[in-house]
């Protein structure tokens, strides 16, 4: 299996508790090596564009309302199977859902406010971290 990188985000419900810490340690006890990162406070423009695929959806007001709350973490994650490995790491969308040990089963605290995103496929992980991260700020 190649080496592969996803993008991550630290959601505002997790900085608000201060969790940041708690949930690297997660990604990293799974192997995973955290290649870039940083806080950023998301504007409702790109929170918009990020989830532009859920548009649509009757969540869609409440999805960024909830990205937009308080700052997020941003990050690169970079390992073998990477895009799997953290989507697995993560758990389900719904925390009620979840296994035991994934981050949304032990931190997140509904299926709107759930801690985490995760990149779901080689294509949108590519737009994701371009859309967060110039080239340069990737240290792998
Ligand atoms: P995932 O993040 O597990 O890939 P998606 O892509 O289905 O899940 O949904 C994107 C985000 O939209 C979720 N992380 C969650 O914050 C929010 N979301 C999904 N379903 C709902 C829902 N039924 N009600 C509120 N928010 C939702």
């Amino acid at each position: 299996m190649a080496i592969e990188r996803t993008f991550s985000i630290i959601k505002p419900d997790a900085t608000r508790r201060n969790l940041t810490g708690a949930i690297n340690a997660v990604i990293e006890k799974a192997g995973l090596r955290i290649v870039a990162q940083k806080r950023v406070r998301m504007t409702r423009e790109q929170a918009e564009t990020f989830y532009g695929v859920h548009r649509e959806r009757p969540f869609f007001g409440e999805l960024v309302e909830t990205m937009t709350a308080g700052p997020v973490v941003v990050q690169v994650l970079e390992g073998e199977n990477a895009i799997k490995t953290y989507r697995d790491v993560m758990g389900a969308t719904n925390p009620a859902n979840a296994d035991a040990g994934t981050i949304r089963k032990e931190f997140a605290l509904s299926v709107g406010e759930n801690s985490a995103h995760g990149s779901d496929a080689p294509e949108t992980a590519a737009i994701e971290i371009a859309q967060w991260f110039a080239g340069n700020e990737i240290v792998g």
